[in-house]
Order: structure tokens, then sequence, then C-alpha cells
């Protein structure tokens, strides 16, 4: 059963849906070679690196690498990414170990796609395309919904007769061209063509910074988690709420499956936010559609950047990382970093005041935890009310967006204790006791 990856559906309107903004459900995981070039002064160890990242980029697409190839060349081929031979071994393992897809470690031109298909026998996708799936997963605001439409379009647009051979080879056609598949092309090519420019207009006529607070406003204190790709976001995230999703954490992220509610030592409660993971070598046109979709989850009260303890390149990727943010509408937001994976032997030894966690061992998440009460303890305050009993609709900002602590019926009204962030703090004026 052929997946279908930014491959055009078109109903009887001409209606233009991309099939790739589902993930794949748990059920029947794909086989995957990844595909990489090591270029002339590269070290082999970066490449593996590379490919690494690439195969947990393919996860939430379903995809599981099974064996990879490297090849040294002082550059990838124009025509074929590999050499000739290579491309050969490559296809004939496939065909033998009967491998649903080729994962190819850099974003391959509408030729090499086309040369590259003929030549497999199975479907191939490359570094682009898998990165846009994520974000299309992961975009909620119309900003960064519209910012990764349009990365998509651009990204489809020169690929358009690559995607027509592929289908024209399913069908069984002779592949001939010309006639009635490069009539449909050039259908396609227009609507897509359409549809960029729109998208374009319509990226003017939102505002994006209302766009990214809107979408969050009245929400609970948030904390951000940000950083790479890989370096243990959402273990984190779940060593900290637990590992399964309760339904009590449903009510707070209904729309949002990557963030879940955390009980601060202090006891107010909070909404840990899991942020879309920066990757190494974006491609030029994705970085909007990444900056866009970042955005609006890092937008919050406190922004954790997760660093891999035991990563070399751990301090240029908290310096990209800052870069970015800096550039966003988050530059004001407190920060904090934590070295995670620090059980990893290579991790270094670093000064007392920096946090050091494993959220495999849970070393370091009481420590964690206490610094983000430290930090927005400023952000909230601990308030005790006395609600008359036909008032008690005024207590939702607490129930909703802090904690309640204690809650007491007395004879002259509700009496509770508990959290309240800042900006609610108005909304208990006259009753506080
Ligand atoms: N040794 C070790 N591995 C970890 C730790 N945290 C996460 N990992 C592993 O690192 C990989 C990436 O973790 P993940 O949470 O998915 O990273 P994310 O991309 O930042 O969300 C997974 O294989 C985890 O099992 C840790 O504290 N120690
Ligand atoms: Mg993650």
């Amino acid at each position: 059963m052929q997946k279908s990856y930014g491959r055009l559906e078109q109903n009887k309107n001409k209606e233009i849906v991309t099939k790739n903004d589902q993930p794949a459900s748990g059920a029947g995981f794909e086989r995957a070679v990844l595909v990489a070039v090591i270029r002339d002064q590269q070290d082999p160890r970066q490449a593996e690196e590379y490919l690494a990242e690439l195969e947990f980029l393919a996860e939430p697409a379903g995809i599981v690498g099974v064996r990879r190839f490297t090849q040294r060349l002082p550059q990838p081929s124009a025509r074929i990414y590999v050499g000739p031979g290579k491309l050969e071994e490559i296809a004939a393992y496939c065909k033998e170990e009967e491998i649903d897809v080729a994962i190819f470690d850099d974003e391959l031109s509408p030729s090499q796609t086309r040369n590259i298909e003929a030549a497999m026998p199975c479907r191939i996708l490359d570094r682009t395309r898998l990165i846009l799936d994520i974000f299309m997963s992961r975009a909620q605001t119309a900003y960064a919904k519209t910012q990764v439409q349009l990365a998509n379009y651009q990204y489809m647009l020169p690929r358009l007769s690559g995607m027509w051979t592929h289908l024209e080879r399913q069908r069984g056609g002779t592949g001939t061209r010309g006639g009635a598949g490069e009539r449909e092309i050039e259908t396609d090519r227009r609507i897509i063509r359409n549809r960029i420019s729109k998208l374009k207009e319509d990226l003017q006529k939102i505002d994006r910074q209302m766009a990214v607070q809107r979408s969050n406003r009245g929400s609970m204190v948030r904390v951000a988690l940000v950083g790479y790709t890989n370096v243990g976001k959402s273990s984190l995230m779940n060593a900290l709420c637990g590992p399964s999703v309760a339904e009590a954490d449903m009510l707070f992220a209904t729309l949002d499956p990557t963030s879940r509610k955390l009980i601060l030592p202090s006891g107010m409660a909070v909404l840990l936010v899991d942020t879309v993971g920066f990757v190494s070598r974006l491609p030029h046109n994705l970085v909007e559609a990444f900056k866009s979709t970042l955005e609006e989850a890092a937008w919050s009260d406190v922004i954790v950047r997760v660093a891999d303890a035991g990563d070399d390149q751990r301090e240029e990727q908290l310096a990209v990382t800052d870069e970015v943010l800096d550039g966003l509408d988050c530059a004001g937001i407190p920060r904090l970093t934590v070295y995670n994976k620090c059980d990893k032997p290579n991790a270094l030894n670093f000064d007392p005041d920096i946090l050091l966690t494993s959220a495999k061992t849970g070393y370091g998440l009481d420590a964690l935890l206490k610094k983000l009460d430290e930090l927005l303890s400023d952000r909230v305050h601990t308030i005790r009310v006395l609600l008359p009993y036909d008032k008690l609709g005024l207590a939702a900002p607490m129930r909703e967006r802090g904690s309640v602590q204690l809650e007491e019926y007395r004879e002259d009204g509700l009496y509770l204790e508990g959290i309240v962030k800042t900006e609610d703090l108005h909304c208990f004026e006259g009753f506080l006791v």
C-alpha cells in the first residue's frame, strides 16, 4: 500500500489537499533505509549524527530505519545524489528486503527525485519532506498554518511532474510524456501557484503577534520546553508529568496534544508545553514555517531551553536557540537552561548553578521544579477569598488558570485559598480576606 507524501489529491472542485497532515497511526510501521553522502571534509561521525536525527524525524510518520547507507563523495551527484553503483546497491537491498521507503538526508532536487524514483523499487522521501510533515502536524494558529502551507506548496510546485510519472507507473501506464498527463500537471501547477499567492496575501493580513497571543490567552501559567530535536524534551515532559496522558490532562490539552498539566512543589498548576524541535541544516525555505510554529508554542511565562549534556554541539545549539527566540515574540520571556541526559557517560561536569537533569533516571527533576516555582513566583499570587453565594462564578480564574488549595463552604459564602495569575488578581478585588 503506497502512502502519500505531499502527493496531490483532487476532488471535483479541483480542491487540492495533501494527505500528509496526519501522522501514520501506530498500526503498520513502514521500514526504511536512510541514505547520506559524506562530503569530502566531513567527519563521518557527524554524518552518523545527521542520520540519527533523520531517523528520529521519520518516527512521527510511522517509519522505522532498518539500514543506513553512506558514501563519501566530494559532493552529492546532481543526477542521482549518490554514485550509480551505490544507487544500484541500495535498490537491490530494498528489493531483497522489501523496504517501503528510502529517505535521503538532503533536499533532493526535482530531477534527482525523478531519476532516483525511476531506479528504486520503493517510495522515496527527503529530509525536507519529513520536516515539512512535522511542521504540518504541529502548526496551530492561523499564522503558523498559513506559513507552513506556503512552504509545503513551494516544495511541491517544482516536483509535480515527478509525482505524475510515479502515479503513472503505479497505474501500470507506459509513462509516455505529453498528452493528458502533462495537461493535468499544468492544471495542478496553476492551482498551486494561485494557492501560493493567496497564502502570501493571507500572511500580510494576519497579525502575527495577535495570532500567537490570542491562541494562548486565558490559559494557565505556561512553561515551554524548547530545544533541538532529540535532546529529550518529550521525555522530560513524560518524566515530569507521568507517562500516560490521563483524562485529567486531556481537559487541559483539548486542542494541543503536546501540553500537559504539571503541579509544582508550591501547589501551583502550570501547563507544560512541548515545542517543535530545532533541526540541524534546516532548509532555507522552511525557516519561516519553523519560526512561526515554534513561536506559538513557546509563547509562555517561562521558557526552558533544553540541551543534551552529552553532545559536543550543545553550546552552539543553545546559542542558535537563543538567537531564534530573540527574533520572535518570545524575546522577553525569562529563560532557564537545562542540560538533560546527564546520565550519559560523556556528559561533562558543569558548575553547580547549572541545572542537570536526566529524564531517564529522574536526576535533577526536583531541582528543576523548584527553580520553576522560583521563576514564576512573581507571575502568580497566593490569595484567600470569601465569595458570596451569588458570586460563585468569580472562582473561575482560580479554578481554571490557577489552582485551588483549600475550599470551604461557610455560612457567608465560599472560602477559597489558592493561587491565581497576577493578571487575574483584579477579579478578586473586594473579596480578599
Ligand atoms: N540517556 C538518556 N537518554 C535520554 C534522556 N532523555 C531522553 N533520552 C533519549 O533521547 C531520545 C530523544 O528523546 P525525546 O524526548 O524524544 O527528544 P525530543 O526530540 O527533544 O522530544 C530518546 O531516545 C530518549 O529515550 C536522558 O535523560 N538520558
Ligand atoms: Mg519530542
